[in-house]
């Protein structure tokens, strides 16, 4: 993408309503602009870093093995009245009634609704195990939207739901989730610690949530420190073993976290005490098992191998998609700006020309971005006539992970310079090997 053609309305001012990094470096790199309370329009840089991060969700749960659908947003009151949440959810939930005077809502999760999908077309117990999720757009109406897209009214999650013949497979979806959440939020750079934590109007008492530790995070936090060196890493997984995946949850479950609604001080005394930690942190998901709650309740049954006819062994599992935009910058940044792990990254590098106009620096920069696009790689070309001071800065707060640095000088030497956001260590190169270094980071191989 050229600069000059794209929209990209970077603000100079530090808007005065954002209190915390993530939602000041949001609005400043022309990321989202707020519509209303808690509800964002997403620019188009705010909308690649969503869409890629919604690709790696994808790609972590088609893994596991769960299958992809789409539910709406608006949902029948009806539903919701036979599991008995339609009064109990209270005013977090967007009523609305339709123009025949039915009641419908904007979906705060999916469990009713996928649920009369499932005893709609499910009833024997051959067809188990299933898990369905979706990325769709939800709507709670918190009663203090703050802090961006970390706690927005409308935000998007991705909701899955297994449908299992009993507890014990419930439990290994239960585990499988886990494990492909931890694979998940380590792609984008992250590490999320997942901690004990309380069923609340979703239900059930067998719950973990996923938290980032950060000083801006709602939740308080409290954890053995030896959690912070476990890493899932590149390990193989078979998500279709019990073992293995009961494994990993043991690694990463056995030590003390909770967050504040389960902590148990006494429990927590056990841990030595160098090793006690209280934190605050971001939840960027959460799983349960609730069991039979919304198949009783609905009539999702299905018929075992006997004959009879049982409720189907229930849980459900979320990521907060739009909020893990902000959990990533507040995990990772400085004073000048975003610094995007690659995995996420708008564009995987920046290419700066310091002089446009003049004819080699032109063309050098025409023919790194012609050999990073072919080679699959989206650069973003500043090719705009501002200063070299405020092109740099513009990259900084942008927050690619790589940027190019060319001008007439370094290339009478037959060099570019490549810099990394991170270190902000710049070396100097022939173009070609910048192409080879920049497509080496991303697994690609430069002919
Ligand atoms: C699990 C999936 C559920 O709703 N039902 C379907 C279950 N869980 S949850 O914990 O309530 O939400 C899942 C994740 O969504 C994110 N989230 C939010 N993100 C931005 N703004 C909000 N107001 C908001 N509320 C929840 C969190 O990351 C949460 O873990």
């Amino acid at each position: 993408m050229r600069l000059s053609r794209y929209f990209l309305p970077v603000l100079k001012e530090t808007p005065a309503e954002a209190q915390i990094v993530s939602h000041r470096y949001m609005l400043r790199a022309g990321m989202i602009k707020q519509a209303s309370a808690g509800i964002y329009s997403w620019l188009p840089l705010g909308y690649k870093v969503l869409m890629n991060i919604e690709t790696i969700v994808h790609e972590e749960q088609q893994r596991a093995g769960h299958i992809p659908l789409l539910m709406p947003t608006l949902q029948s009151a009806d539903l919701w009245r036979e599991s008995g949440r339609y009064d109990a959810y209270g005013e977090e939930m967007l009523r609305i009634t339709d123009r025949h005077g039915r009641d419908m809502l904007y979906g705060p999760t999916n469990e009713e609704l996928v649920t009369d999908i499932f005893r709609s077309n499910v009833s024997s117990y051959k067809d188990l195990p299933l898990t369905l999720y979706h990325i769709q757009w939800k709507f709670r109406d918190e009663i203090r939207p703050r802090f961006g897209v970390m706690r927005g009214r409308e935000f998007y999650m991705k909701d899955g739901y297994n449908f299992d013949l009993t507890k014990e497979d419930a439990l290994h979806a239960y585990n499988r989730h886990l494990v492909s959440y931890l694979r998940t939020y380590e792609r984008m750079g992250l590490q999320a610690i997942p901690m004990r934590a309380d069923g609340g109007p979703i239900g059930g008492d067998y719950t973990h949530e996923f938290l980032v530790l950060a000083d801006t995070g709602e939740s308080e936090v409290f954890y053995d420190s030896e959690i912070t060196d476990l890493k899932f890493g590149d390990r193989e997984i078979d998500y279709d073993s019990v073992e293995q995946c009961q494994a990993v949850l043991e690694e990463f479950t056995s030590r003390y976290a909770r967050t504040d609604e389960t902590h148990d001080e006494a429990v927590f005394a056990e841990v030595p005490e160098e090793r006690r930690r209280t934190a605050r942190g971001i939840e960027v998901g959460q799983i349960f098992y609730f069991g039979t709650k919304y198949s009783e309740s609905m009539g999702a049954m299905v018929q075992d191998s006997e004959g009879g006819k049982v409720p189907v062994h229930m849980g459900s599992h979320g990521i907060g998609v739009s909020r893990l935009l902000g959990a990533i910058i507040e995990a990772s940044h400085d004073e000048k700006g975003i610094i995007w792990p690659e995995g996420v990254t708008p564009f995987h590098c920046g290419i700066v020309n310091l002089k446009v106009g003049d004819e080699a620096a032109d063309e050098a920069c025409a023919s790194l971005y012609k050999a990073l696009s072919a080679l699959g790689l989206e650069p973003l070309y500043d090719d705009t006539s501002d200063r070299a001071g405020a092109k740099f800065a513009k990259m900084d707060l942008i927050g690619l992970p790589w940027r190019i640095t060319v001008g007439p000088r370094g290339l009478k030497n037959g060099v570019v310079e490549v810099t990394s956001r991170r270190t902000g260590e710049s070396e100097e190169l022939p173009p070609l090997e910048a192409i080879e270094k920049i497509a080496k980071i991303y697994g690609k191989v430069a002919s």
